[in-house]
């Protein structure tokens, strides 16, 4: 998919499964929001273009990417999701803390889908720069949001398949 083609919006639209039924969270970091408010609104577009229903789509926010693990965890234990989808921006360039936050939430959210058995996709963009955060979420690179949301897709046809 994004490796191929180099846009994170390109993928085989044949090779993704009919997603309607399948339930997901969505947790969105309010940090950089004009950034992850883009990438939620094309998760949110990608799934519903795969057959998922409004309702079957819940967005939850948290302060920032730090804090994705923890609400992907409360809303793997306290809803009925098939995946969670985490959304994130952490720009390199503009925080000394770029490597806590990314090791913390990438770790993290590893650790959630692992003990919860639920999928939690790593929706994080970790660019060098505002405008490299920019062209991927919906500008020339296409949009993280839309390859999370396939992601999500995928995995939870996998895991019915089992
Ligand atoms: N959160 C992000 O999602 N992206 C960032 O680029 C980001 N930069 C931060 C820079 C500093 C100096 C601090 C203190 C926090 C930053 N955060 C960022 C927020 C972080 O993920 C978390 O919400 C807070 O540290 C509170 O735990």
């Amino acid at each position: 998919m994004a490796d191929k083609k180099k846009n994170l919006s390109e993928y085989d639209i044949h090779a993704v499964p009919e997603a309607k039924g399948m339930r997901f969270g969505i947790v969105v970091a309010e940090w950089n929001d004009e950034i992850t408010f883009e990438l939620c609104r094309g998760a949110i577009d990608t799934l519903k273009k795969h057959g998922v229903e409004d309702d079957d789509i819940d967005i939850h926010y948290v302060p920032g990417s730090f804090e994705l693990p923890m609400g992907a965890q409360f809303v793997a234990e306290t809803t009925k999701v098939d995946a969670v989808i985490c959304l994130g921006c952490v720009i390199q360039g503009e925080t000394r803390h770029f490597e806590f936050i990314c090791n913390a939430a990438a770790d993290g959210i590893t650790n959630v889908g692992l003990k919860t058995n639920i999928p939690v996709i790593f929706g994080v963009l970790t660019p060098d720069t505002w405008q490299q955060a920019k062209d991927r979420a919906g500008g020339k690179h296409g949009n993280k949001g839309d390859e999370a949301a396939i992601s999500a897709i995928k995995m939870v046809d996998l895991r019915r398949k089992l």
